[in-house]
């Protein structure tokens, strides 16, 4: 008999729909202690939260995110809100004992991501940040191999994260669909959106980022605010490019923006090591790139690995081999890995101490970028 693990989602936007997704399937593929019981949903707009209910199977809704924190019966929180609520949301469920997934990135700055991981570190709770990126097999097939040494030293890290969405100036700000380009409500724009993901899978591949030089821009200075009904000032970065150094000396190249015509959600990194390189690309998500210098020279060249075979990471709890997974399916390995920890008491990560030190790179480039100047990454 599975453990019953009732879950409260707050917020029902496209991250709402992927972590329920998760929830819903993750009994189907993999053989974790709890099943997830969707029991509550919570939005701002009733009728919106009482379809989102229907479609995912919720037993209730409600519009008072206040009342899933209060609800004994709840053991999970799971937040999918916009970020300038991760916080006080994330605080008050750490004081109430539930376990949390907070949607990334972790919060509007560092300072406040601290006082979230100080709650969540005094109460003991289980937590996990959601850059689901991580759980691309691919992508954890590369941290396998590069803990393995197969890489030997490595020189670069350097990854891309573009998108074209923001262009026209007739994009508003504010609102459900476009708080990201709110400043109040999204903190920063593509760092905190697009570079932290890269961050993450950076140090988690590659160790720690300690110092970054960084320049952004934003490129559209006024759009209409949705609430306010105003033209007002955008105080967002529409892009960032940062430089920076790791802790074992290899030197780090990433790039976001909004503004690259064509690329919708193009995720890059490639790593090279003294032995061997690799590469990947979220629009081919399913492959690993990969250069080993130690093959014979008459046939050595870049493979493209298909991570679909059941000795490569998640890939035995889905189909057969040759039968890719896609996007979806991150999501659903965080939240089996997230039970897993559960149950054994050993937390799966990213936890919120390290989305905290994602954060202190994200705040280090908007300052670098402010002031001009390299600035030193905090620890956490
Ligand atoms: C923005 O467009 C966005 O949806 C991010 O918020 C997600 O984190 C990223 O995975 C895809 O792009």
């Amino acid at each position: 008999m599975k453990k019953k693990l009732n879950v409260g989602l707050i917020g029902y936007g496209f991250m709402g729909r992927t972590h329920s997704n998760a929830y819903s399937q993750v009994n189907h593929f993999f053989d974790v202690p709890y099943e997830p019981v969707l029991q509550v949903v919570c939005g701002l707009e009733e009728n919106v939260a009482k379809d989102f209910a229907d479609q995912w199977g919720y037993k209730s809704y409600t519009t008072d995110w206040h009342k899933v924190i209060e609800d004994d019966n709840i053991d999970q929180v799971d937040i999918c809100v916009p970020n300038n609520m991760h916080a006080e949301i994330a605080i008050a469920a750490a004081k109430a004992g539930k376990s949390i997934i907070c949607e990334k990135p972790l919060a509007l700055d560092a300072a406040q991501a601290e006082t979230m991981v100080d709650a969540i570190e005094k109460a003991g709770v289980a937590n996990l940040v959601s850059f689901n990126y991580r759980r691309v097999p691919a992508v954890t097939l590369a941290k396998m191999l590069i803990d393995e040494g197969r890489l030997g030293r490595i020189f670069h890290y350097r990854a891309n994260f573009l998108q074209d969405w923001t262009i026209s100036a007739n994009v508003p700000q504010g609102g459900m669909a476009t708080w990201r380009l709110d400043v109040k409500a999204a903190g920063s724009g593509v760092t905190g959106d697009l570079l932290a993901h890269c961050i993450d899978t950076a140090m988690w591949h590659n160790g720690q980022i300690d110092s970054v030089c960084a320049m952004t821009e934003t490129f559209v200075k006024k759009r209409m605010h949705v609430e306010t009904g105003k033209v007002e000032d955008v105080g967002i970065d529409d892009a960032c490019t940062f430089i920076c150094r790791f802790g074992n000396e290899s030197l780090g190249n990433f790039e976001s923006t909004r503004y690259a015509r064509g690329h919708k959600a193009l995720y890059t990194f490639e790593i090279n090591g003294e032995k061997a390189s690799i590469a990947w690309d979220l629009h081919d998500l399913h492959r690993l790139s990969y250069f080993d210098h130690s093959d014979e020279s008459i046939v050595r060249g870049w493979r493209s690995v298909h991570v679909t075979d059941g000795d490569m990471p998640y890939m035995d709890k889905w189909w057969v081999p040759g039968l890719q997974i896609g996007y979806e399916h991150t999501f659903v390995h965080q939240v089996a890995d997230f039970l897993e920890g559960l149950d054994k008491g050993e937390p799966a990560s990213p936890s919120f101490r390290d989305a905290l030190a994602t954060q202190y790179v994200c705040d280090a480039v908007l300052s670098s970028a402010k002031d001009k100047e390299w600035k030193t990454v905090k620890k956490a």
